[in-house]
């Protein structure tokens, strides 16, 4: 007897130690990847338990710290972790929550977390993941700690003297041997501690960079919650009303925060949250925030006789041309549905957010006519443009029809159909654009030469965009179609690659093309299909070898190992100064060359980047270049 009761004792104890096996030998599946993503993903699943904390009302003051040895610190001021002895698993809740994976983990991303109910998820996945990992809880007027090593206890949990307040200080260090790099980068930590600090409104989070000498720290807490968000994704716009729209009701267990505000631009800007995770597939709180919004304006469109009785109703993006929007939910049990588990299916939801916008957005629009009239002016506007951008597809529709198989002139095309293999070079400048078409590979490699600017897609319609010769030549080069119409399984090229000069220029060139992919083809960049070539600062030749050299530090490197006689450098101050030979070696050949891929990391950061560089304001602007000129390297968006 004795020994069957040790014997399922001891299989509970394999099948716990099998559980945090598991996340090490296939880390992918708790945290997505084991490069940068995964690695910042271990911080942002520390601080979800601080925010669960705060959530339930408890917590209101998180710390976040990248220690000089790249360890993370994550400290909160809520109750502390609980310490009693678990009465089935015979160790402190600590310990449960830190080693034992919670059922069903949470593979492929935040899916199955119960706010306010399942507290702790994730961390004992971070702990696995973490060469060691220190906890300390202040609780109940004493102070606790435990040091954990891949997982493993390695200390007894401890007592460590009195404390007078409560809270948990977690502080890890991902494991080298899983990671391929351990190196935070500070703007990721920023983009969703922020976004954490406008979703849960008055919280103060800190985050603090002590890797280098000078430190860095910056503080997120926003009594304006989401409105604060609107405001910040707004910024350097003209907007109206004044101050956003902001509405928060809870209805049958279920929060809703929503806030809005246009601006005079052409984008449309929704980001729909559930518990906190970002919604990118949205699902139905976002629908019901789009289908009450329709409704209002048509309804508010006839009264005021802006649509006219012959006159069809608004379609849902006209009204949302120009607008930034925020819909933030906190329900107990979110489904989340589609590819990347984005989506939110509660069907719930719906109605209940529906009409929640009914009532208080309706009351809104009732009490301020003239933000009311002018939202259904642009409406308008939006819809006459619209009919007009309609007509000049049809035109280049049916103008490919006549032309087909007839590219664009400018085009050299590559001999392959098969775009697996085939790249697509778009080259600033006509003498660039020669040399390229000389110096590449014609199986696989196709030029398209860019003359001059290409038009800023920012400050403009659909329908002017469709009448600019160089973007419709492109939409026809990339066979993708474009708006309605864009189809992704139609690219010709699976790389597109941006080949621009070194300079102001080609810097512009670069973010204007980067601009009309975000906007209208996304799906382009993310898929990874959209690159930036890099071409040489450098050329040095001694002793008839050319070394190439792609940044401004290797060249004192360079000639440091080589030597300064008889050395010559050249500077490379564009394309069109490499003969063809040189542009393949340096620049097209798959062999040789540098590519960067561009990345969509964050849309909300690309949409912050984006205003910035093409936006109405000058001055922002001029700084930001300023203060992101020497780290041209990082394209990330
Ligand atoms: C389980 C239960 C309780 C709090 C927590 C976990 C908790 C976990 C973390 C992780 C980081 N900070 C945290 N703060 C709290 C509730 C305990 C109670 O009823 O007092």
């Amino acid at each position: 007897m004795n020994e069957k009761i040790s014997g399922v004792y001891d299989a509970q104890q394999i099948q716990v130690l099998e559980g945090l096996d598991a996340v090490r030998k296939r880390p992918s599946m708790y945290i997505g990847s084991t490069g940068s993503r995964g690695l910042h993903h271990l911080v942002f699943e520390v601080v979800d338990n601080s925010i669960d904390e705060a959530m339930a009302g408890y917590c209101d003051n998180i710390r976040v710290v990248i220690n000089s040895d790249n360890s993370i610190t994550v400290k909160d001021n809520g109750r502390g972790i609980p310490v009693k002895e678990h009465p089935q698993q015979k160790k402190s809740a600590l310990e449960v929550v830190m080693t034992i994976l919670h059922a069903g983990g949470k593979f492929g991303g935040a899916g199955y977390k119960v706010a306010g109910g399942l507290h702790g998820v994730g961390l004992s996945v971070v702990n696995a993941l973490s060469a060691w990992l220190e906890v300390s809880v202040s609780r109940e007027g004493e102070k606790f700690f435990q040091r954990y090593e891949r997982g493993t206890p390695v200390t007894a949990l401890q007592k460590k003297g009195k404390s007078s307040k409560a809270g948990t200080v977690i502080t890890f260090y991902p494991d080298p041997e899983i990671f391929n790099e351990i190196n935070f980068d500070f703007q990721i930590l920023t983009q969703r501690l922020r976004e954490l600090a406008f979703l849960n409104k008055g919280i103060k989070i800190i985050l603090q960079d002590r890797r280098h000498e000078e430190i860095k720290e910056e503080v997120f807490k926003y009594d304006g919650g989401i409105s604060s968000f609107v405001s910040f994704l707004n910024k350097n716009k003209e907007v109206y009303p004044k101050k956003p729209i902001y509405l928060e009701k809870e209805v049958n267990n279920c929060m809703v925060e929503t806030s809005l505000q246009y601006n005079t631009g052409y984008n449309e800007t929704i980001f729909s949250y559930a518990n906190n995770i970002h919604t990118k597939e949205g699902g139905t709180h976002e629908l019901a925030f789009k289908s009450a919004l329709t409704r209002l304006i048509n309804d508010h469109a006839r009264r005021l006789g802006v649509l006219k009785e012959n006159q069809d109703n608004f379609l849902g993006e006209d009204i949302r041309e120009g607008l930034t929007g925020i819909i933030s939910i906190k329900i107990l049990n979110p489904q989340f549905e589609g590819q990347t588990k984005t989506r939110l299916g509660n069907s719930e939801v719906r109605g209940i957010v529906e009409s929640i916008l009914m009532d208080g957005l309706g009351a809104y629009l009732e009490q301020n006519p003239p933000v009311t009239r002018k939202i259904c002016e642009k409406a308008l506007q939006s819809s006459r443009a619209r009919d007009a951008a309609r007509k000049a597809r049809e035109l280049t529709r049916r103008k490919n029809a006549l032309e087909i198989n007839n590219l664009p002139g400018k085009l050299a095309d590559c001999a392959t159909k098969d775009p697996a293999e085939s790249e697509l070079f778009l080259v600033e400048g006509d003498s660039a654009g020669g040399s390229a078409k000389q110096g590449r590979s014609r199986h696989y490699q196709a030029i398209l030469p860019l003359r001059g600017k290409i038009l800023n897609v920012e400050k403009a319609r659909l329908d002017r965009i469709l009448a600019n010769e160089e973007i419709r030549t492109l939409i026809t080069a990339l066979g993708t179609g474009i708006g309605d119409d864009f189809n992704i399984q139609k690219l010709r090229y699976h790389k597109v690659i941006i080949m621009t000069d070194a300079d102001v220029d080609g810097s512009h060139i670069r973010t204007l093309l980067l601009t009309f992919f975000f906007r209208y083809m996304e799906p382009l960049i993310a898929m990874g299909n959209i690159y930036i070539a890099q071409p040489p600062l450098f050329k040095v030749t001694k002793n008839k070898k050319n070394y190439y050299l792609y940044r401004e530090e290797e060249l004192e490197k360079l000639m440091s190992e080589i030597g300064r006689q008889g050395t010559s450098v050249q500077r490379y101050k564009g394309l069109g100064e490499m003969n063809p030979e040189q542009l393949w070696e340096t620049t097209l050949n798959p062999e040789t060359r540098t590519l960067i891929k561009v990345d969509l990391q964050d849309a909300i950061k690309a949409h912050e980047v984006f205003n910035l560089l093409m936006g109405e304001k000058v001055e922002p602007r001029r700084q930001f270049i300023e203060e992101h000129a020497r780290e041209v390297r990082n394209l990330d968006i």
